[in-house]
C-alpha cells in the first residue's frame, strides 16, 4: 500500500498527493529544495454569476423546429447564437501556489534517497542522507484538524536549516508578510471571462521548532540549525456558499491553527491516521503477488504492459479509494476533474465538474468500496444546483423545476457553455440525481431519502416540463440536445431524444416513483410519471446490430465511430437498464456497438469501458482494458490517470471497473465474481458493499469462489448469484450469511 521512488519528482505528475479533503498538497521531494504545490478547494476564479441567457427562451422553439426538420447545422448555428450561457465558459479552480523550502548547505542529491507516499497510513515521507545526517520529512493532510503537517527531522542535532517562502501565479493583491513565527501569504483570486474576482484567500504556515532559531525577514522566514521543524499549515478563502462570499480567512485560518497550539505532532498524526484508516481500512483487497511489487512505481508502470503485476492493481484499485478520501470530504467541495490538486491558475478544462460523465465516474467507486459518507459533498453540489438550476430552467426553458448542463463549477453555473455541440445536453443534473438516489439504496435511510426526493422531484419537474413528441416517431424526447460529445454525421450532434437521454430520464422517473412509494405516494405525481414514463423513446438496435445512439440509425455516418464517449452504453454501465441476464439482446447490441468503438481511448473512456466489459462478464476483456489503464500512457509516474492531461476520473473508473469484475449489484441481485480474469486465480475482496445496505467479502482460489461472507445493517431479502446458480437469502442485521459453492453451487454454511 505503498508508492516510492528513489529519485525526486521534476514533473508535477511525478509528485505525491495529500488532500484533507479541504486542502491539497503535491509532494516533490527535493533535497536541497522541497516544493509543496498547495490547494483548496474553494480558490476557483470568479465571483458569484448568474451566466442565464435571456435571449435563450425566445430561441428555443425555433431551435426544436430545425431539429424536427432535419436542419441539424442551423439548429447548432442559431443555439450558438442565442442560446449559450452568458458568458460562454465557466470559472476555474485555481492553485494558491508553491510553499518552498528551501535548505541552505544541502546538495542537490542526498545518498540512500526514498521517497514515498503511504495510502494507508496516509502520509509521504521523503528520506536521504547528507553529510552523514539522515533527514526525514513527512507531509500529511489532517481532515480532524483542518491543516497540511510538515515534520523535518534529523540524525543529529542541530541539522536543520531551511528557508521558507511563498510563490504563486495569482497576482492580484498578494501579499507575503512574516506574523510571529508565522509566514503568512494573502491575496485574492482572478477574475475571467469577464466575471469579476471576489475571493479573498490566505495561506498561514506556522513554524514550530525544537533549538535553532526562526528570524523573519520581508517575504522569508528562516530557521536555522534547528532539531526539529514542524510546519502547520492552514489556508481559506471567503467562500461560504456559491452566492455567498463574507467569509473571513484570516480569520478562519487563525481560529483554526489556535485550536493547535500544544497539539504535539504524535498526537496530530495519530488523529490524522485514525481518521484516514477508519474509511480506509474498510476494504481489503488482494488479486495475487509477483516479483514486481518489489519494484519502485514508476518502474512497475513502465513495465506493467509486459510484466505480470496483479498486485499493481490492487495498489490501483487502493489509491483510488486513497484519493476519494483526501479529496471529498462532508462540508466541502465534491472532487473535481483533478480531484483537489492543480498547479494552475487556467487549469485544462477549468479543473471543474463536468458532469456528462467526469464527475458522475469520480463517485462511481463511492458506495460499492465502503465510502458513502464522501458523498455528501456531491449530494451537496446537486442541493445547491437546484437553485441555480431553478433560474435556468425558468429563464430559458420556461420550465419549472431544475436543469444543469453538461459543466458547473464553484458557482453553480448550470448554462449550456463552451459551445452548442458540447453544451445543449439538459440532463447533466439528473444523472446526478442518481447519485442521489443510489446513497439512498446502498444505505437504506429513508429520512435521507425525505430529505433529498425534493431534488429529484424537481429535475423530474423540469423534464415532465419539457419533453416534447417526436414527430417521426411520437414518444417523448428531450430537445434540444445531444449525445455527449459525439457528432452523428448529419451535419452537428444537436438532436432529439439522443439514447442516453431518454436512459437517464428513465432513471430518473423510476428512482422518484420508487421513492415515492417508499416516503408515502402522492398519486398524483405518481401518475403524471408513469405515463411520461411509458412514453419516452425505447432502445433500439440498428442495422449494424448495434445499440443505436441516435433514435434514427446513424452509428455508422457519426464523424468518429471511435468516440471516448460511450454515453448510449449508459443503460449497461452505471445504470441497469441493460444486463446480459434481464435484456440479452440489447446487451449483445451494447457489445457489437463496444467493439465497434474499441479499447483504446482517453483515461476516463478506458475506465468506462472496464466497467462495461465487466458488465458484460467477460472478466479477461475487462483485465485487457485495465492494462490500458494502468500502463505508462494513460497511468502517469504518481498514478494519476493520464487522459492526458491528468484527470482523476480514470483513477476512480479504475477503482469501480475492478469493484465490477468482482462484485456487481443490480437488477435487485448480487452477483458474485460476474468477470473474474484468469489473471488473478486467486485473491479477495473484503468489505465492499452491495445495494441494500449489504456488505460483501469475496474470496476465491484457483478462479473459483471459495467464500462470500454478506452482513446486511438492515433485515432484507436478497438473491445472490454465481455462475448459473442463485441462492435467495433472509438477512438478518448485522448476522453475517457465509456462503461457498458445492459441486458448482452456491450454498450457505
Ligand atoms: C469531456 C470529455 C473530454 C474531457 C472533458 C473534461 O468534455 O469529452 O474528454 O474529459 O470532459
Amino acid at each position: 500500500m505503498r508508492l516510492w521512488y528513489r529519485q525526486p519528482a521534476k514533473e508535477w505528475v511525478e509528485a505525491l498527493p495529500v488532500g484533507s479533503g479541504k486542502l491539497g498538497a503535491m509532494v516533490f521531494g527535493g533535497v536541497a529544495a522541497e516544493r509543496l504545490q498547495l490547494n483548496e478547494d474553494t480558490l476557483w476564479a470568479g465571483g458569484p454569476y448568474d451566466p442565464a441567457n435571456p435571449e435563450a427562451l425566445a430561441a428555443l422553439a425555433e431551435i426544436r423546429r430545425l431539429i424536427d426538420a432535419g436542419e441539424y447545422a442551423k439548429a447548432t448555428e442559431l443555439a450558438d447564437a442565442k442560446f449559450m450561457g452568458t458568458p460562454k465558459r465557466q470559472m476555474s479552480y485555481q492553485t494558491i501556489g508553491d510553499l518552498k523550502l528551501d535548505f541552505p548547505g544541502l546538495a542537490e542529491a542526498g545518498s540512500d534517497y526514498v521517497r514515498d507516499l503511504n495510502i494507508d497510513g496516509a502520509i509521504a515521507t521523503t528520506t536521504f542522507a547528507a553529510g552523514g545526517v539522515r533527514h526525514v520529512r513527512e507531509v500529511l493532510a489532517s481532515a480532524p484538524d483542518g491543516v497540511i503537517a510538515v515534520r523535518l527531522t534529523a540524525s543529529e542535532k542541530a541539522a536543520i536549516t531551511v528557508d521558507l517562502s511563498f510563490a504563486s501565479p495569482l497576482k492580484s493583491k498578494l501579499v507575503t508578510r512574516v506574523e510571529d513565527q508565522a509566514l503568512v501569504l494573502g491575496g485574492a483570486n482572478d477574475s475571467q471571462q469577464g466575471v469579476p474576482a471576489n475571493l479573498e484567500f490566505e495561506c498561514r504556515v506556522q513554524v514550530r521548532t525544537k533549538g535553532g532559531q526562526v528570524t523573519g525577514e520581508g517575504d522569508r522566514l528562516s530557521v536555522t540549525g534547528a532539531d526539529e521543524v514542524l510546519l502547520l499549515i492552514a489556508a481559506a478563502t471567503s467562500y461560504r456558499r456559491y452566492d455567498d462570499v463574507s467569509g473571513v480567512p484570516v480569520a478562519l485560518n487563525k481560529a483554526t491553527l489556535a485550536k493547535l497550539a500544544g497539539k504535539p505532532w504524535a498526537k496530530i498524526l495519530a488523529d490524522h491516521q485514525a481518521d484516514h484508516r477508519s474509511l480506509f481500512r474498510r476494504v481489503g483487497v488482494d488479486f495475487g503477488r509477483t516479483r514486481a511489487d518489489l519494484l519502485p512505481t514508476d518502474v512497475r508502470i513502465k513495465r506493467s504492459p509486459t510484466t505480470d503485476d496483479p498486485s499493481l492493481a490492487a495498489l490501483y484499485f487502493q489509491y483510488g479509494r486513497y484519493l476519494l478520501i483526501a479529496s471529498s470530504r462532508p462540508g466541502g467541495q465534491p472532487a473535481n476533474l483533478q480531484g483537489i490538486w492543480n498547479d494552475k491558475t487556467s487549469a485544462p478544462w477549468g479543473s471543474k465538474y463536468t458532469i456528462n460523465i467526469n464527475t458522475e465516474m469520480n463517485y462511481w467507486p463511492a458506495e460499492p468500496t465502503n465510502l458513502p459518507e464522501l458523498v455528501e459533498p456531491l449530494i451537496a453540489l446537486v442541493a445547491d444546483l437546484a437553485e441555480t438550476g431553478a433560474r435556468m430552467a425558468k429563464v430559458m426553458y420556461g420550465a419549472r423545476g431544475w436543469v444543469a448542463h453538461h459543466n458547473t463549477d464553484l458557482w453553480r453555473a448550470t448554462a449550456p457553455i463552451d459551445g452548442a455541440t458540447y453544451g445543449v445536453w439538459p440532463t447533466g443534473g439528473a444523472w446526478l440525481c442518481k447519485h442521489v438516489y443510489d446513497h439512498y439504496d446502498y444505505n437504506r435511510d429513508t429520512a435521507y431519502l425525505a430529505r433529498v426526493y425534493p431534488l429529484m422531484k424537481g429535475s423530474a419537474r423540469f423534464f415532465l416540463d419539457t419533453l416534447v413528441v417526436d414527430p417521426k416517431f411520437g414518444v417523448l424526447v428531450t430537445s434540444p440536445s445531444l449525445s455527449p460529445e459525439n457528432d452523428h454525421g448529419h451535419g452537428s450532434s444537436l438532436v432529439a431524444g439522443p439514447t442516453m437521454d431518454q436512459a437517464i430520464v428513465r432513471d430518473l422517473f423510476d428512482n422518484c416513483l420508487k421513492a415515492e412509494v417508499i416516503l408515502g405516494a402522492d398519486e398524483a405525481v405518481v401518475a403524471e410519471l408513469k405515463t411520461a414514463r411509458d412514453k419516452l423513446a425505447p432502445y433500439k438496435i440498428g442495422k449494424g446490430g448495434q445499440l443505436q445512439e441516435w433514435q434514427e440509425d446513424w452509428d455508422a455516418d457519426a464523424v468518429d465511430v471511435h468516440h471516448r464517449h460511450v454515453s448510449h452504453l449508459y443503460g449497461l454501465f452505471p445504470s441497469d437498464q441493460i444486463s446480459i441476464d434481464t435484456t440479452p439482446k440489447l446487451a449483445a447490441a451494447a457489445k457489437t456497438t463496444l467493439v465497434t468503438r474499441g479499447d483504446l481511448s482517453t483515461g476516463w473512456a478506458i475506465a468506462w469501458r472496464l466497467n462495461l466489459w465487466s458488465r458484460l462478464g467477460d472478466g479477461d476483456h475487462a483485465h485487457e482494458i485495465l492494462s490500458l489503464l494502468l500502463g505508462p500512457e494513460r497511468t502517469y509516474p504518481n498514478m494519476f490517470d493520464a487522459h492526458p492531461p491528468f484527470q482523476i476520473d480514470g483513477n476512480f473508473g479504475g477503482t469501480s471497473g475492478m469493484t465490477e469484475m468482482v462484485l456487481q449489484s443490480r437488477n435487485d441481485r448480487i452477483y458474485l465474481l460476474p468477470a473474474l480474469p484468469s489473471a488473478w486465480p486467486t485473491g479477495h475482496i473484503t468489505g465492499l458493499r452491495a445495494r441494500g445496505a449489504v456488505e460483501v467479502n469475496v474470496r476465491w482460489a484457483g478462479g473459483k469462489l471459495t467464500e462470500a461472507v454478506l452482513t446486511a445493517k438492515v433485515d432484507g431479502r436478497v438473491t445472490v448469484v454465481h455462475g448459473g446458480s442463485s441462492l435467495d437469502l433472509e438477512l438478518q442485521r448485522s448476522r453475517p450469511a457465509r456462503l461457498t459453492t458445492a459441486h458448482g453451487r452456491l450454498v450457505r454454511v
